[in-house]
């Protein structure tokens, strides 16, 4: 038996948690309304993403799983005795399968902005492998940061570790800033393993964002509940619809369609909607190889190497900075 919660330490940064009533109406009131997807992910809405992860037109985990398995072996030895840093950490489940095939286990650093999540994941984390040690960072990951001053890591070589191609939720100009971020946090000498989903046909892209059982569609339209529920809106749900089409700049673009005018009211605030009028929630890029590894430059990343699948549709790269 072992006893190991002790072995996870966890370090809370208190990330301000951006004043929700603020952006929502601040981002309605603008001429093309948007909402800024981290709001996608209170308690249903991450429950619902996990169910989009598991879904037959959702190709993006399981063909990122089956990359990391298939090289699970070279990636464990090019982490060698250095410290694995997680951004965006979640339920810690891909870190698994690089854990598998190390012969010995790394220091593993996990940065989440949700404390319960982080904590409990890291936990789990620790009693299937009780020689790991976890060491958990309550940040906001996409904002510029400094680690503490953690002895055990300190002066380390650090592996950084951002799988999910979460990296195409943000725009090209942040992906830069996001990335000279990262590489401060790992330098000198660290690297960074990132999932990072490919340019394909609209035939497989369109319906990996808007499957037939509808699960994506409750994914953003639950936006519009938990507005109704924590800002006291009306938004009556019958009177939007959830459309995502790929377009030339080779984005998926997540949108809500307003079906008629309408008058909505979050408290006393009212916004109006014209029949067709969309509110953005999310973007998600796709990039070619290529392309990602000249965003990765220009913030000071090396490509190193990039593992895909046999169907090209998900790259892992492997950078140094
Ligand atoms: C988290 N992120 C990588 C997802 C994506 O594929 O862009 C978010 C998502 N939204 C709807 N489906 C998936």
């Amino acid at each position: 038996p072992s006893h190991s919660q002790s072995k996870v330490k966890l370090y809370d940064l208190h990330p301000s948690l951006a004043d929700f009533r603020t952006e929502i109406i601040k981002g309605l009131q603008q001429p093309q309304k948007a909402i800024s997807a981290k709001f996608l992910y209170d308690k249903k809405g991450s429950e619902l993403f996990d169910q989009i992860c598991d879904l037959d037109e959702y190709y993006l985990t399981r063909t990122e799983m089956g990359i990391l398995k298939d090289n699970a072996h070279e990636i464990a030895s090019l982490i060698g005795d250095g410290v694995l840093v997680e951004f965006g950490s979640g339920s810690s489940q891909k870190v698994r399968i690089i854990l598998d095939a190390m012969k010995q286990l790394p220091i593993y650093v996990a940065l989440d902005i949700s404390v319960q999540h982080l904590y409990e994941s890291c936990h789990n984390l620790v009693e299937a492998y009780p020689d790991l040690n976890a060491i958990a960072i309550c940040t906001d990951y996409t904002q510029p940061l400094h680690l503490p001053k953690i002895p055990l890591i300190e002066n380390k070589y650090k592996v950084g570790f951002f799988p999910g191609s979460s990296i195409g939720n943000l725009e090209p100009v942040e992906v830069v800033e996001f990335l000279k971020n990262v590489g401060k946090i790992l330098q000198p000498n660290g690297s960074l393993i990132i999932g990072v989903d490919l340019k394909k046909e609209r035939s497989i892209l369109e319906p990996a964002y808007d499957d037939s059982q509808g699960v994506s569609a409750a994914f953003a339209l639950n936006l519009l509940t938990r507005i109704n529920r924590e800002l006291k809106a009306n938004f009556n749900l019958d009177n939007f619809i959830y459309r995502a089409t790929y377009n030339e700049l080779g984005r998926i673009e997540m949108y809500i369609v307003s079906l008629k005018n309408q008058v909505i009211k979050i408290d006393d605030v009212e916004i109006e909607f014209k029949q067709g009028e969309l509110l953005r929630t999310e973007h998600s890029y796709k990039y070619t190889c290529t392309e990602f590894q000249s965003l990765a430059a220009q913030a000071g990343f090396q490509a190193k190497c990039v593992w895909t699948d046999s169907q090209q549709l998900f790259s892992l790269h492997y950078l140094t900075f």
